[in-house]
């Protein structure tokens, strides 16, 4: 391995090849405090050539790398394993946005740009990029493309997948593939660039994008709605669909339970909606009319939600400060949960007509045979996004609690799930912590294709090794 560090600093810098203890510890947990690991080292390239070069020495060595970005994803995929053998790439050196091609309407992106960093630059030319999430302060483009991100724009402009055109990729071989071309239509075979996106960082190293753009919208209206039943908030969901059609750019639940949790923690947080109800939907409509015109199809809407019993309650933000703060309501159940000590999180998409019957079974299996749990179910419920989080019973040390009932609630969780022909990842990956529920999930067949992919394009196994599948 000395050979190997010796090799590294003929393409990189000593001082961005971290060997100390010190340096490397903080790339090595993740945001979650879930998945610690060692690193032989933690380099940081600056240009995609650097790049292939480190991957054709980690070829050469039987050396394996883990790619990472932001460190924010919940599947433990950025994360090396113990023993010490392995190198993290992380690519925050690689943080130039390269491109705006205004008649395009695209951005080309290093793979190291925060996701805020391009939502602001792209806002600064008056458009949109869609791309949203809690962690857009701190997780990058590269990473949102290897776990596919979804987050709070979905329902609208669809996940990171659907706002890609191209891509460059560093390949097992340590070749540079270029296929950062901006085209809205390519028929040329097989689709490589798909193949990257969501792929982890076990088949190649995204280290550049061209991302697509939209026109920033000059109207938004935000409201918060009460509703009683899970299946209010459906066919509240389809009203707005029938009604607002595009206009219609949120649609996020939070249950009683996931808000008083948040006011537990974060007081200035407290649902503004009188008496915390069953169920809160956060609505945004977003347009590029007038305010006025918004507005009044908002309360129309909302108008004939009330006369339907699909809702008891509304309020509607009358400024963007107030706006921002229900969403932030929205974003802070997460870290209430992290506040509150470890939990178990369930990232799963449910068809919208068995979201009623999933939650209803789910929740009693769940009490029934956990008693005293909580249950933090919130979220993208337009995409029929749910993360289903489970935090211990008041009182309970939450690591032995997880320790215990981890394997038997996500099999019951992800039981309810395959019933219900859900997904058990819709929009966090698999990384290492959906390794082995994989198999089952996608099938014999499926799970074959995808290992034999990984055979293909990573033949000696280097890249995140025993990430997604193990070969
Ligand atoms: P990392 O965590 O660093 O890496 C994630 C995976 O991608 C790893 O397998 C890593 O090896 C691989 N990878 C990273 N960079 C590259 C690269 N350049 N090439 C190849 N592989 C690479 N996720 C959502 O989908 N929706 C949400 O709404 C959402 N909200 C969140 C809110 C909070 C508060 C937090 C902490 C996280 C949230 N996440 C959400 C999860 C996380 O932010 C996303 O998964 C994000 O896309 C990860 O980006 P990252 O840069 O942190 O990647
Ligand atoms: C969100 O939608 C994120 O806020 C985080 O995907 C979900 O904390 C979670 O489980
Ligand atoms: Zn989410």
């Amino acid at each position: 391995m000395q050979i190997f560090l010796e090799q590294l600093h003929q393409v990189l810098d000593q001082k961005y090849i971290l060997t100390e203890d010190q340096d490397k510890n903080p790339y090595l947990t993740d945001w979650r405090k879930r998945y610690t690991g060692k690193a032989l080292a933690v380099v940081l390239p600056r240009t995609a050539q650097e790049v292939a070069q480190i991957i054709r020495l980690c070829a050469i060595n039987q050396v394996a790398v883990v790619p990472q970005g932001g460190h924010t994803g919940f599947c433990g995929g950025a994360t090396p394993d113990s023993s010490g053998k392995q190198i993290v790439l992380n690519l925050k050196r690689m943080n130039t946005i390269r491109e705006i091609d205004v008649a395009n309407q695209t951005i080309t992106v290093e793979a190291g740009c925060i996701l805020q960093a391009i939502q602001e630059k792209a806002a600064a030319q008056d458009f949109l990029f869609p791309l949203s999430l809690g962690a857009e302060g701190s997780c990058m483009i590269g990473g949102n493309l290897a776990t596919n991100a979804g987050g709070t724009n979905v329902l609208r402009y669809g996940n990171t997948r659907d706002l890609c055109l191209g891509l460059e990729v560093v390949t097992a071989k340590g070749e540079i593939w270029n296929g950062l071309k901006g085209l809205r239509k390519d028929n040329t075979g097989y689709d490589l660039r798909d193949l990257f996106i969501g792929s982890e960082g076990t088949l190649g190293i995204i280290t550049a994008a061209v991302m697509k753009l939209y026109p920033l919208p000059i109207s938004q209206w935000t409201t918060l709605v009460a509703a009683d039943s899970v299946v209010s908030t459906i066919t509240l969901l389809n009203l707005f669909q029938k009604r607002a059609t595009s206009l219609l750019t949120g649609f996020e639940m939070m249950t009683q339970e996931s808000l008083d949790l948040n006011e537990k923690h974060f007081p200035q947080m407290a649902n503004p909606l009188k008496g915390n109800p069953p169920y809160t939907v956060l609505i945004e409509l977003s347009d590029h009319e007038s305010e006025a015109h918004v507005r009044q199809l908002l309360e129309t809407i909302l108008e004939e939600a009330f006369e339907a019993s699909l809702i008891t309650d509304a309020v509607i933000a009358n400024n963007l400060a107030q706006a921002n703060t229900f969403w932030h309501m929205r974003e802070h159940i997460t870290l209430a949960q992290a506040e509150e000590g470890a939990n178990l999180k369930h990232d799963i998409t449910i068809p919208l007509s068995a979201l009623e019957s999933f939650i209803e079974e789910t929740d009693a299996l769940v009490r029934a045979k956990f008693p005293g749990v909580r249950i933090i179910n919130f979220g993208h419920l337009g995409d029929g996004n749910l993360h289903y989080n489970i935090a211990p019973p008041i009182g309970v040390d939450h690591k032995a609690f997880n320790l215990t009932n981890e394997k038997p609630i996500h099999e019951l969780v992800y039981a309810q799930v395959e019933r219900c022909q859900g997904s058990i990842s819709a929009e966090h990956g698999v990384g290492q912590l959906k390794l082995e529920g994989l198999r089952a999930h996608k099938g014999e067949v499926a799970h074959e294709l995808m290992k034999t992919l990984k055979r293909a394009l990573d033949p000696q196994n280097i890249l995140n090794p025993h990430k997604v599948v193990s070969i």
